[in-house]
């Protein structure tokens, strides 16, 4: 109970204060203003209304995982945020809920995504944080995604392959889950991103052409 209480003191001090140094303090790693950043997205709706949309790959598969390696789960991205060709440790790219026992989904890490060419378009190194570099995942993929760079932070459930693994062996997809695999209409994917992406990416040069 003590160590609850000096717990909460600390989040508090992370809310009253907002710095990341008060959280590095807090866990050494920053990762505690990543939780107060995240922790009124246990709630989708309110992750929803934060801009936040439910994403499937190309086949309509929304929780995701990988046979023997384990699962990632289902993924609520921010198509700004994928498109802004930046990364912000207290506003990730996605958020990634487990299904637990009886299908219920529960926020179990964040995930940071940008895609490879805007950041090597902009930056000499590949993307870190938390001291970690990012994955790569190379193109073809299963979100019919250009190539990219992505980091997931296991911040609010354990994962025994790794605090920054892309899978968690203690996250599964269950075959009959209605989670599992969605109506494709129900569903935004990286491909309505990428347009999105496009799109500002246009309008950008626009405004750009106009300033001259
Ligand atoms: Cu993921």
């Amino acid at each position: 109970m003590r160590r609850m209480l000096l717990g909460s003191a600390a989040a508090a001090v992370v809310l009253i204060t907002g710095t990341v140094s008060a959280a590095q303090a807090h866990d050494g790693s920053g990762l505690g203003a990543v939780r107060a950043a995240t922790a009124a997205f246990h709630n989708i709706a309110v992750a929803e209304q934060h801009g936040y949309g439910l994403l499937a790959d190309a086949n309509g598969i929304a929780c995701i995982d990988m046979p023997g390696m384990g699962g990632m789960g289902v993924h609520w991205a921010d198509p700004d945020l994928v498109a802004d060709g930046q990364i912000r440790a207290r506003a990730p790219e996605a958020l990634v809920y487990a299904p637990d026992r009886d299908g219920t989904l529960v926020l179990a890490a964040v995930e940071y995504v940008v895609l490879r060419a805007d950041w090597d378009g902009a930056h000499r190194r590949p993307p870190a944080l938390f001291g970690r570099s990012f994955d790569v995942t190379a193109a073809p993929n299963r979100f019919g995604l250009p190539a990219y760079y992505s980091l997931h932070a296991w911040v609010w459930k354990p994962n025994p392959a790794g605090r920054f693994a892309m899978y968690n062996p203690r996250v599964t997809c269950p075959s009959g889950s209605p989670t599992r695999h969605v109506h494709p209409a129900a569903a935004s994917n990286y491909q309505d991103m990428l347009d999105l992406h496009a799109l500002k990416t246009r309008f950008a040069a626009l405004q750009r052409g106009q300033r001259r």
